[in-house]
């Protein structure tokens, strides 16, 4: 089927998520009309290439979307909703990569490895979950389908890139001040990164939990549209640039064995196969970073509990975990 050619808005262009975005939509030859890029008032008039061509980036406000057909929002949570209504109103079909709309019960919360059947009931707004979720869902959605998942335990290893790029500047500033016996600038983590593993992402909820890791569990339920399943979190921030990596432990209801998990898996959509430990072979972050797949592996029995198996589960955080997982969304809505 041939795709009609849209007016597309991204909203964050020049941010991590935003870059990759618009990478995202040329790699995948994506046909777009015409392309608007929007930014804070401090990026205007910066140039960002697409498919050969120089766009200027603007400044985003309320008169922004006319005539835009898909918009893409990558610009914080107070942005989307802000703007992400008056996109809507405008016409426009709005994706948006923050949390501001994802457990709203009338917004589909799309992995479309999952439940593409959801975007049809949008509203103007379709939201794209945390990156976490995302890849943990890909690769535990289809092992659900086949032995029901009762409970998640997920200890996740973030890369700095969730944290934009702040993030990386600041993971790749104390590394050099480190080596060059400077003091140490903390501003986008709460403690110093390099060298370090830090159990907080974000804040903390009064429960003890941080914002991450209820939305892992939210999310997770949301999407796989199984609101009794149990998920135990722990979200980590790793000295890492790009990718982030997952362990994860799960019950099922009936017996799995690790080798027809690996045959699942190998068949899954938006998954691969890594895993042959006697020759090391197993996902790393720096062999996903950049590529737009889950990978998964380790995959071996708990024999602590009745039918558990254990993974080993990585992916680039802003390719499928946010920028490709939204414009697979709207590559279903054309
Ligand atoms: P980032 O690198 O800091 O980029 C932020 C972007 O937002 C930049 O383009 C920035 O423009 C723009 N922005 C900031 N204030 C703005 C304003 N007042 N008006 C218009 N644009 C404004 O962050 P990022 O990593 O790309 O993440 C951006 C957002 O995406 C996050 O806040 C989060 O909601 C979402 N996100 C989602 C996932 C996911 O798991 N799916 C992962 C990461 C991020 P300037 O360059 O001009 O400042
Ligand atoms: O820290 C990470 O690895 C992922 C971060 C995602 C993020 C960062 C700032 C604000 C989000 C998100 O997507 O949940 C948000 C947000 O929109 O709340």
């Amino acid at each position: 089927m041939t795709m009609e050619p849209k007016n597309v808005a991204v909203v964050g262009a020049t941010g991590a998520v935003g870059t990759e975005m618009v990478q995202t939509l040329e790699q995948r030859n994506f046909p777009v009309k015409n392309l608007r890029l929007f930014a804070s008032p401090n990026s205007e008039g910066k140039r960002m290439s697409f498919k050969g061509r120089d766009y200027v980036v603007e400044p985003l406000g309320e008169d922004s979307f006319e005539g835009v057909e898909i918009a893409l929002f990558s610009a914080g949570s107070e942005r989307s909703k802000k703007y992400g209504p008056i996109a809507a109103r405008a016409g426009a079909v709005v994706i948006d990569n923050s949390s501001a709309f994802r457990m709203d019960p009338g917004v589909p919360l799309v992995v479309p490895e999952v439940n593409p059947h959801t975007v049809k009931n949008h509203k103007g707004i379709i939201a794209n979950p945390n990156c976490s979720t995302i890849q943990m869902v890909v690769a535990l959605y289809p092992l659900h389908k086949r032995a029901r998942i009762k409970r998640i335990v997920v200890s996740t290893y973030q890369s700095v890139s969730g944290a934009g790029q702040k993030g990386i500047n600041e993971l790749n500033d104390q590394v050099r001040a480190l080596y060059s016996f400077h003091s140490v600038v903390k501003k986008a983590f709460p403690h110093q990164i390099a060298f370090n593993c830090l159990p907080q992402i974000d804040v903390f909820a009064p429960d003890g939990y941080t914002n991450e890791e209820l939305k892992m569990v939210n999310e997770t339920r949301k999407i796989m549209e199984a609101p009794e399943i149990l998920v135990s979190p722990t979200a980590v921030r790793v000295p890492v640039f790009h990718s982030h990596s997952e362990s994860v432990n799960v019950e099922f209801e009936s017996d799995l064995s690790p080798e027809e998990a690996k045959k699942i898996i190998s068949g899954a959509p938006g998954c691969m196969l890594v895993d042959d430990p006697p020759n090391s072979v197993y996902p790393l972050a720096l062999d996903a970073a950049g590529r737009d797949e889950v990978f998964v592996g380790r995959i071996r029995r708990d024999a602590t509990v009745k039918h558990g198996l254990n993974l080993w589960i990585v992916s680039d955080n802003i390719r499928k975990g946010a920028a490709l997982n939204a414009v697979q969304i709207a590559e279903i809505l054309q």
